[in-house]
């Protein structure tokens, strides 16, 4: 059973899993209509695999007998300016979502929730991956 606290947190990741998912969407849409198919197929594979994220974490609230909740979206920019400016931003979310996965570490251990912190170890690792793989599309482009 999950503390209420930690019930909340894993809530908010599902809402910021799924936008990350629609960010990456809208994104491949921008670059596949700007003729950048290249790009937009490896956003479409990014988009993909945040819905995965979203499940993952729908998943493991429901194993820990609390309840999930599927949030409303905010909407996602439908202009990106140009690749450059994408992949910043793709960096900042990114980099967004890792403090937010080292905020769900920090209140497992507040909530003595070790089976939630070791669990979580799982996207502490994907995130160190994720930055990289953006930051090494960066290079290239600069
Ligand atoms: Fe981009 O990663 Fe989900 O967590």
């Amino acid at each position: 059973m999950l503390t209420k606290a930690m019930e909340t947190i894993l809530n908010e990741q599902i809402e910021k899993e799924g936008y990350s998912s629609n960010l990456y969407l809208a994104m491949a849409v921008w670059a596949e209509s700007n003729g950048f198919n290249g790009i937009s197929k490896w956003l479409y594979a990014q988009a993909e695999e945040e819905r995965l994220h979203m499940l993952k974490f729908i998943s493991y609230v429901g194993e820990r007998d609390a309840n999930a909740i599927i949030p409303e979206f905010k909407k996602p920019p439908v202009e990106f300016g140009n690749i450059k400016d994408l992949f910043e931003e793709v960096y900042k979310h990114e980099q967004f979502i890792s403090a937010s996965i080292n905020d769900i570490v920090g209140k497992s251990l507040d909530e003595k929730d070790y089976t939630t912190h070791t669990w979580v170890q799982w996207f502490v690792n994907e995130q160190i991956e994720e930055e990289a793989s953006v930051r090494e599309i960066l290079d290239k482009l600069k």
